[in-house]
């Protein structure tokens, strides 16, 4: 397909990526023979094949079990290093990664060890590379205020690796308005903010998500379309939505490929970007949900150029540096 091969070769950024949602599962294999963990299948082809989810919330049971086989400093190196090669290969030349610390000192793993690890090759991929790379600490909405405001205390030693922070796991029955405090401790400290919002959450918790939390992006926002002054405003306000399409697919957000409303956001005049969200659960990186759009949807080179240079537009780079891409 020249569309595909076109939008594989274009340079491009990443602004929705989960890390440990691009741990593949050989490497999960690996890391669970290093520390003598027994996983609860018999072979990768095994934990491939239990990658089948019916929701948001059956997906992250299996990707908080399967983070647990990170443990020290080299893991987390590994983790990061693996994906930043596969951006080089995919021509993503800036990424804006999400992490989860709670999901790690949860398990009695010091923010050191995986900030360390996560340095070193951001180090490598910007000295080997050229890259630039950003991360986002990201709080787990199904806990409290209060670890939220602990991870965001606990991430001091490490302020100047971290240009934002965001929001992520389950949706439902967790609204913005539980994280406002914690949101504006953020903003105070000089951070950026995104979250996931409207994702199997209500347009509401989109509208919550930019009233209470102030955010400069929203993390899916596909549900942004149930209502028409929300994308009023979206528009109005030049509020990026990062989709992720082949992540809607899988947690059955949206009925199949064909019927995603990417291109519908698009079309409305909203500053749509394309993204892998967490590219081993889902079926893929950045260049495979760029083929699978445009592989399943009626789509134009100049909506995919448009796509792509959102990307660049949307992104917490500085102007200069943005110019260069666009
Ligand atoms: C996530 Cl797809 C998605 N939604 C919410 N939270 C997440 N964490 C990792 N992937
Ligand atoms: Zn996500």
């Amino acid at each position: 397909n020249r569309l595909v091969e076109f939008a594989n070769k274009l340079p491009k950024a990443e602004l929705h990526i989960h890390i440990e949602g691009s741990l593949e599962p050989a490497l999960m294999w690996r890391l669970a023979q290093k520390h003598n963990i027994t996983l609860p299948f018999e072979s990768v082809e095994a934990i491939e094949h239990a990658y089948q989810f019916e929701d948001l919330q059956s997906f992250l049971d299996l990707y908080y079990q399967g983070a647990d086989v990170l443990r020290d400093e080299d893991d987390f190196y590994t983790l990061m290093w693996s994906y930043l090669c596969k951006c080089h290969e995919q021509k993503v030349v800036h990424t804006e990664i999400m992490f989860d610390p709670q999901t790690h000192t949860a398990r009695g793993i010091d923010f050191s060890i995986f900030m360390e690890g996560f340095k070193k090759a951001i180090a490598q991929a910007k000295q080997e590379f050229g890259m630039s790379v950003y991360l986002i600490l990201s709080f787990l909405r199904h806990l409290s205020e209060q670890s939220a405001f602990d991870a965001l205390y606990q991430a001091k030693p490490y302020y100047e690796m971290i240009k934002a922070v965001g929001l992520d796991s389950s949706e439902l029955g967790n609204p913005p308005e539980k994280f406002e405090k914690v949101f504006a401790e953020a903003k105070s400290l000089g951070f950026k903010r995104v979250a996931h919002a409207g994702e199997e959450g209500p347009p509401s918790y989109i509208w919550g998500a930019i009233e209470l939390l102030d955010v400069h992006r929203i993390d899916h926002g596909v549900r942004s379309s149930e209502d028409l002054a929300l994308i009023e405003y979206l528009r109005k306000h030049e509020i990026p939505l990062t989709v992720c399409p082949l992540s809607n697919v899988k947690l059955c957000v949206v009925g199949s490929m064909q019927e995603h409303n990417i291109l519908s956001l698009l079309s409305q005049g909203l500053l749509v970007t394309v993204n892998a969200d967490d590219p081993s659960y889902f079926g893929g990186y950045l260049n495979e949900n760029y083929a699978a759009i445009i592989e399943n949807l009626d789509i134009s080179e100049r909506q995919v150029k448009q796509l792509i240079v959102n990307g660049f537009r949307a992104s917490f780079l500085p102007d200069a540096a943005k110019q260069q891409w666009i």
